[in-house]
């Protein structure tokens, strides 16, 4: 067991042993009480993106307290996932390598809990650790202190959770129960001598978008913008053109399941799990209040009969709406966050991040969902708010990725980051003003999930601050490349286009670099 006697941002670090520890206290006197280990309070969202956060886009929707976040510290313009999905991602997160090395390549494989994680060094530093909400590995969570997760995705209402005891179900909506748990813990539940780090997870805002009662007329007056290229027409982007995560398309976008567009003799593809699923678990008061809203907007719906391209928008603006009252009680809960830690004195000694395990198509390209390496699901939301230690404030432009998360906590507490992680500290650009020269230039990206639910093929891929080169294989051999200063839409895909032969070139070398770099065994079967 160690622990840190002293924070340190620049290059070396003070870690004795514990039994050195108390002989050393009291020299350290009041610069230990200044540089006290910094406790982190992480906080992740399930598909929520950065359109929908007014610190990063003012155009859908106001998220107060996810902004209060943002001005107290810093907003990353430039974080990116490794693989936007789910559990890849959260396993990109505690271990701080791509999905190839730490095992997690899509949903349906379990994570090994027994390899090293960011927790369990956390944990061996001293640090209290405790994780609550959506977990979504498929093992059981290893190395916390304290655990309460949602089994799977989880429900919005009255959800089921897991402990090392068992599984109870709990009345409520999840959003404020994973709160309610995550600030239970720091009041009652942890030991108050020594630093924490609090994974608080939500389940919010995943499909079907079910909003808190209380919100249910939020959203309903405001007729949401349409993207520019929500009539995409993937002219040129085969692997775009034969995905499954169309708001049109009656097979993908479900007016029952994803819109609540539910009536008695009405059979969709996912009407039973609708029925039987979220709507059976509304409690009777629960059930009058979403009927009561509901009904008139589903008498006016079939009586409509719409078609085409009102059907299509029609999708789209009550997508939004739903989506959007996911985030106001999301919004709310983190107000709830920060309220106590500013109650409790903390805010000086924490730091609070706060990321989605990938950003998600508020109908650009016609699309909900991620997984696609263009990006709207390839980038994540990230803000932090800091401590007044850190001299950064404001926007960060530089490249990071979620495997830089594990190395920032591990250099925030003070410990030495393992040379087989991938990631790199992030902590270089919160402690400068001016962001170190030497920064990546470019990131590496790999999603896997094919066959599977939406249909997007297997792809890998390099962006630089302009470019963005992405290889789909497995059943299709194509390439895109997107200039994303002319295109930022990701609509004319360049590759194999006059003029285009040099930067190809150079952005396949540097995809090869990639590879090897992070020693991807994909290298050998598609050698560039
Ligand atoms: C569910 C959803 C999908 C979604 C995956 C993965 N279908 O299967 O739309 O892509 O989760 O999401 S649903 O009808 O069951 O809601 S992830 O965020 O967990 O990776
Ligand atoms: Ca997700």
């Amino acid at each position: 067991m160690r622990i840190i006697i002293k924070m340190n941002f620049n290059k070396t670090k003070l870690i004795v042993p514990l039994a050195g520890a108390t002989a050393l206290a009291s020299c350290v006197g009041k610069a230990q009480q200044e540089s006290k280990p910094l406790n982190i309070v992480y906080i992740m969202t399930d598909d929520h993106t950065r359109q929908m956060m007014s610190c990063y886009d003012n155009r859908h929707i106001e998220t107060p307290n996810l902004d209060r976040i943002a001005n107290n510290g810093v907003i990353f313009r430039n974080a990116f996932v490794a693989n936007s999905i789910s559990g890849p991602s959260r396993a990109c997160l505690i271990t701080g390598k791509h999905s190839h090395k730490n095992g997690k390549l899509d949903n349906s494989t379990a994570f090994d809990g027994s390899q090293q994680t960011v927790q369990q060094l956390l944990r061996q530093a001293g640090y209290q650790t405790a994780m609550v909400g959506k977990w979504h590995l498929d093992s059981e969570p290893t190395n916390f202190d304290h655990w309460i997760i949602l089994p799977g995705q989880g429900n919005y209402y009255q959800p089921d959770f897991i402990t090392s005891e068992g599984r109870k179900n709990f009345k409520g909506y999840a959003t404020d129960l994973i709160t309610d748990f995550g600030l239970d813990w720091l009041e009652n539940g942890r030991d108050k001598e020594k630093p924490f780090c609090l994974f608080l997870h939500h389940k919010a805002a995943h499909r079907n978008w079910m909003s808190d009662t209380t919100h249910l007329k939020d959203f309903e007056d405001k007729t949401f913008e349409l993207p520019t290229n929500f009539y995409d027409d993937y002219t040129g982007r085969k692997a775009a053109s034969t995905q499954e995560m169309s708001i049109a398309s009656a097979h993908d976008m479900d007016v029952v399941n994803d819109l609540k567009m539910y009536r008695p003799g009405v059979k969709t593809r996912l009407s039973e799990g609708y029925i039987h699923g979220e709507y059976a678990r509304l409690d009777s008061a629960q059930k009058a209040a979403w009927d009561a809203h509901y009904q008139p907007i589903i008498d006016e719906f079939y009586a409509a009969n719409l078609q085409g391209k009102e059907l299509a928008e029609w999708k789209y603006q009550r997508y939004m709406r739903d989506y959007a009252k996911t985030i106001r009680s999301l919004d709310e809960n983190i107000g709830r966050v920060l309220d106590y830690l500013e109650k409790n004195n903390m805010m000086e000694n924490t730091i609070i991040i706060y990321t989605s395990d990938q950003g998600f198509y508020m109908g650009e390209h016609g699309w909900f969902d991620k997984r696609f390496m263009y990006e709207e699901s390839f980038s994540t939301p990230l803000i932090m708010q800091l401590p007044p230690r850190f001299k950064k404030h404001g926007e960060i432009a530089q490249l990071v990725q979620n495997i830089d998360f594990a190395p920032t906590m591990l250099e925030i507490a003070g410990v030495e980051i393992p040379s087989d992680i991938q990631g790199v500290s992030l902590l270089p650009l919160l402690e400068n003003e001016k962001a170190p020269k030497n920064w990546r230039k470019s990131l590496y990206y790999h999603y896997y999930e094919f066959p599977g639910e939406h249909a997007v093929k297997r792809h890998f891929g390099v962006r630089t601050d302009r470019y963005k080169l992405i290889h789909f294989y497995n059943d299709i051999d194509e390439w895109e490349l997107f200039d994303l200063q002319q295109d930022p839409n990701e609509m004319n895909n360049l590759y194999g286009k006059a003029g285009y032969e040099e930067i190809t070139k150079e952005l396949k070398a540097e995809l090869k670099r990639l590879q090897e770099q992070y020693d991807d065994p994909i290298r050998e079967k598609f050698p560039l």
